[in-house]
């Protein structure tokens, strides 16, 4: 079933110019960009977007990172578009990402791991929503 599903490039990727290169690595593996656009998050759209992690104890990190700098959010659709991505990007831990992932070619860190990429069906409708309403 084809689906949509959102990619966010992260500050840490966008301010080394990063962008084309994941982009490139998306489009060749199958994924039609739908939407696209460049933002900045404050603190309400983090808090809103994270708000599954608020109160953690990595949360106030997350969101000053989240908020340091660019944001390229994109709308991909393919075949499994959800699972699809997450495969390519990789675990949310970059140093244990599998080779030749997205995170584990652009993360530098556990918070700094690049891209963000929805999880589920349900994640990938309230993300979309968030970012391109
Ligand atoms: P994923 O983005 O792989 O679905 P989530 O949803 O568990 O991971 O976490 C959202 C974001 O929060 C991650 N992309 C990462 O940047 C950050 N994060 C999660 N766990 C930690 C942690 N233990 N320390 C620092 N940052 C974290």
């Amino acid at each position: 079933m084809k689906q949509n599903t959102l990619l966010l490039i992260k500050p840490n990727s966008t301010g080394k110019n990063q962008i084309g290169s994941i982009l490139k690595m998306v489009e060749e593996n199958g994924f039609v960009i739908e939407q696209l656009k460049m933002f900045k998050m404050d603190e309400e759209l983090a808090n809103a977007f994270y708000a599954e992690h608020l109160g953690k104890g990595f949360f106030e990190d997350l969101s000053a990172f989240m908020r340091s700098g660019k944001i390229v959010g994109v709308v991909l659709n393919r075949e499994d578009a959800i699972l699809k991505l997450r495969e390519l990007v990789g675990n949310t831990d970059c140093t244990i990402a599998a080779l030749g992932t997205i995170r584990a070619i652009y993360g530098v860190s556990k918070g700094e791991n690049a891209v963000h990429a929805s999880d589920s069906i349900e994640s990938a409708e309230r993300e979309i929503g968030l970012i391109f309403s």
